[in-house]
């Protein structure tokens, strides 16, 4: 028997990792030590993003649950209760596609995905509380989700418009404008996304838009980094409403600038192709057919695409004139597309001095350019010889009175001018637009509107909800309305307020909805008669710690911190803000660096991988490979080395606990006792203790897990005689183990001769007068090239800081195999391993 093959059987015999995860879940169950208590004293609540059931779980999913897990495990050992929920984001369109696809309909599609995920996450161990699991799609579910349309359409931030709206024709549904990316692709199928005229509901989010900026500045545990995308997202822009008239017209053009101060120097102005005003002009016959085919034309084109940062801006004179409010001068009227209809007004008014855009706009179709701002106190520009807008702010000249004014003064007067005129005034603008809800789609919570010719737009009344979905749909194929629309008796029904034959509204919602709340019905998921009971609400929420993908910064973020803003005006919680802190973690890619989901077919199950490795091996290897918030490209190949560790950790316990016959609990040596090499392992312990801690709370697992490495490596290499100490070393190291290797740490613990459970252990403090004591860092090459670091006492001898240098884990997997040559200490920076 070769010698690497003995080391494998010896270290599977240690360490029977699928009896071990056995028999510590099935005891984790028994005593409920993961179900949230009904009176929390210390809450502490963490919350992963739901998933959508698609399939299986994959590593994405794994990574994403095993950080909330750490956090959970950490926290409890701090004393808190806890609340680490599930649930599943079960309705949506990619069941529509599987029924279509399978012929399945899309309840058992879901409801089978559920079940094969649920045991997955049961199966790696995650300490969910499954007593509160939500499930969307159920009607107990959306029953609430329905109540909540009703209160917002009650509030008035629910209604109904007509509009262009984004639609994939693939999937033959609305898309909201985050769901479409990229260059106008719809984020499901990736094909391109068109423009379509429809009615449909709207919530009135525009409404919240200042409160939902306020309310970014309370949140000091988000990352700047959401922040800015959602001040982005909603984007203020603070400016001016001025009212031009079409020249020999009644017809009124009002504008949103941000520079009233250049008003001007207006030469031209430009409409969207898509906006309102452009139906009512009466555009002169020879210019008709040019003028309809561009609005054609640019129609066909998606958002990003007309906002695209080329240079080439096109457009077509409609031969009409508007009139400048100010001077009387008149400017031609063009219609664009690099202005949008949903925007400010609509239109812009056009002044190539002093924006780019214009500027290139008018050299492209020879208009007139106008200088209008100065450098304060300097030269006018000669518009002949411009090459660019001068874009600064400055002094204001060939402006009449406003002559000589600077920056904002000059601003403020024209406002306050508009104002005095009544011919516009301050405005402020959002780029936020009102949140789309309607799908016309089968498998989604319906909209529990009824639509009545006497009474119009009726709620279906608290009592008679859930609308349920019907069973009775066979044909899910899209024809562009919702399937619903086509069971009569689902849809026929009397009206509730005045009894004539009236019509349920056929569409369903936005899963965006199911999303918005789900964090509130964890604290009360059972209950029947309200959304939430006000006292369980208020025990576990806000939210401690919220994990999940960036991707979400300007979808469900948004929406779900609208739905606490809203649920808090009307009454029904005191809290504003849903979570106090976020935490995004970073996205697992496979090997070719693709995000891994399942509509790229590039999913890789945990099942796999941990039957063949075990859980804790994965879960190790998974915090090593990166830091939680970067991205990760997962190979596996932080496995090998995390599997040995784990291996020499669990040996090293069971020698300590068979050798020896000790009292209960490791009673505490005497420092003084302490030999040589024991002190230097003592001091690093208690740095391995800080540094872990510090590490978990910022949530940096893998410099955690390499921390514990080297610990484990300084034990290893330096003699501890004293088996009192050993003991106390390994209790120590199996606690810092325990949040990303809960199974191991539960046996280990429990061979260390305790009779609780690690987690309701104390979390280990460090002796503050050891990690004072005085250490220094060194570089470890291998070949020259930097491996890793080392941090010991001053005065450890050379042998030792040398053997220590060789147990680092990344020097390990470099000199693994090969024959090393010679190891060098450069006393106080370096040591250098030469490896052939
Ligand atoms: C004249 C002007 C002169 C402008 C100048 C800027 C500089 P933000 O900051 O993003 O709010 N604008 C207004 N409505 C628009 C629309 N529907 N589509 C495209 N552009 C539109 O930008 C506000 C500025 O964007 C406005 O101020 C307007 O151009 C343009 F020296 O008005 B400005
Ligand atoms: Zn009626």
């Amino acid at each position: 028997m070769s010698r690497e093959s003995h080391k494998e059987t010896e270290a599977k015999s240690v360490y029977d990792f699928a009896r071990i995860e056995a028999k510590w879940q099935q005891k984790w169950t028994e005593s409920k030590l993961f179900s949230a208590p009904d009176n929390p004293q210390d809450p502490f609540y963490l919350l992963v993003m739901f998933a959508y059931p698609s399939g299986d779980i994959h590593m994405g999913h794994f990574r994403n649950y095993i950080i909330g897990d750490a956090v959970v495990h950490y926290q409890m050992m701090h004393g808190k209760d806890i609340l680490h929920p599930f649930g599943w984001d079960a309705f949506g369109l990619p069941a529509e596609q599987a029924a279509i696809k399978r012929n399945l309909p899309p309840k058992d599609w879901t409801l089978g995905n559920i079940e094969t995920s649920r045991n997955t996450l049961k199966k790696v161990g995650v300490s969910f509380d499954w007593e509160r699991e939500v499930v969307t799609c159920s009607p107990d579910y959306y029953k609430w989700t329905q109540w909540l349309f009703v209160k917002l359409f009650e509030n008035n931030l629910a209604y109904r418009k007509t509009s262009l709206v984004n639609f994939c024709v693939h999937c033959n549904t609305v898309l909201a404008n985050e769901q479409v990316i990229g260059e106008g692709i719809c984020w499901r199928c990736e094909n391109p996304v068109i423009k379509k005229k429809l009615k449909q509901w709207y919530f009135r989010i525009t409404n919240y838009a200042e409160k939902l900026l306020d309310g970014l500045d309370t949140l000091a545990g988000w990352s700047e980094r959401v922040k800015t995308l959602q001040r982005n997202w909603i984007g203020k822009s603070v400016g001016c409403e001025i009212v031009f008239k079409l020249k020999d017209s009644d017809i009124e053009i009002p504008v949103f600038t941000t520079r009233p101060d250049t008003i001007f120097g207006v030469t031209m102005m430009a409409v969207a192709p898509d906006a309102e005003l452009v139906e009512q002009l009466d555009i002169p016959a020879d210019r008709r057919e040019m003028v309809s085919a561009y609005i054609e034309k640019s129609l066909k084109k998606t958002e990003v695409e007309r906002q695209a940062e080329s240079d080439d801006k096109d457009g077509v004179f409609t031969g009409l004139y508007a009139v400048n409010p100010l001077n009387g001068e008149e400017a031609q009227l063009w219609i664009a597309d690099y202005v949008l209809a949903s925007y400010g007004t609509g239109v812009v008014m056009g002044v190539p001095a002093h924006d780019q855009r214009d500027f290139l706009f008018t050299r492209k179709y020879d208009l007139p350019v106008k200088v209008v701002i100065k450098p304060e106190g300097g030269s006018e520009p000669n518009p002949g010889d411009m090459t660019e807008a001068f874009v600064e702010k400055g002094e204001m000249c060939n402006c009449g009175r406003f002559d000589g004014l600077i920056g904002q003064a000059g601003i403020d007067a024209v406002i306050k001018y508009v104002e005095e005129q009544g011919i516009g005034g301050a405005r402020v603008n959002y780029r936020l637009r009102d949140w789309l809800i309607s799908r016309q789609r089968y498998w989604g919570a319906p909209i529990p509107i009824i639509h009545c010719d006497n009474c119009g737009e009726v709620a279906v009344p608290a009592e008679q909800l859930p609308v349920l979905l019907p069973d009775n749909v066979k044909d899910f194929i899209p024809k562009g309305r919702s399937p619903l629309a086509d069971v009569a008796d689902w849809v026929n029904v009397t009206c509730p307020k005045c009894g004539a034959t009236a019509q349920r509204d056929a569409d369903t919602m936005d899963t965006f909805m199911c999303s918005s709340w789900y964090m509130l019905r964890y604290s009360d998921p059972d209950n029947a008669n309200e959304i939430f009971s006000h006292t369980k609400v208020h025990q576990w929420l806000p939210v401690s710690q919220y994990i999940g993908g960036i991707d979400h910064a300007t979808g469900h973020l948004i929406y779900f911190r609208f739905m606490t803003q809203f649920l808090h005006d009307i009454g029904l919680i005191d809290f504003a803000e849903p979570a106090t802190r976020l935490f995004n973690h970073g996205m697992v890619n496979d090997d070719e660096g693709r995000k891994m989901s399942k509509s790229l077919g590039n999913v890789v199950s945990p099942t796999e991988l941990t039957k063949e490795h075990g859980v804790d091996v994965c879960r190790l290897a998974m915090h090593f490979t990166a830091p939680a918030d970067k991205e990760v490209l997962w190979d596996g190949k932080t496995i090998t080395g995390t599997a040995r560790f784990l291996e020499r950790f669990f040996r090293s316990v069971s020698r300590v606990t068979t050798g020896l016959s000790l009292a209960d609990l490791p009673r505490l040596f005497q420092r003084n006792d302490l030999g040589k090499d024991e002190w230097a392992i003592y001091i690093k312990l208690n740095q391995t203790i800080k540094k872990v801690t510090e590490d978990i709370e910022r949530m940096q697992f893998n410099t955690c897990i390499a921390a514990t490495m080297e610990f484990f490596g300084a034990f290893a290499v330096l003699k501890a005689n004293n088996p009192l100490f050993q003991r106390f070393c390994l209790t120590k190291l199996t606690q810092l183990l325990a949040p990303m290797a809960p199974h191991i740490a539960e046996e280990a613990w429990q061979m260390l001769g305790n009779k609780t459970t690690v987690f309701k252990s104390d979390w280990p403090q460090h002796d503050p007068e050891a990690v004072t004591f005085d250490t220094i860092t060194v570089a470890v090459q291998v070949n020259g090239k930097v491996r890793g670091e080392l941090e010991f006492e001053r005065g450890l001898d050379e042998e030792k800081i040398k053997k220590l240098a060789l147990a680092v884990e990344n020097v390990k997997r470099h000199t693994d195999g090969k024959e090393i040559k010679k190891v060098i200490y450069v006393k106080e920076k370096l040591v250098s391993v030469v490896v052939r």
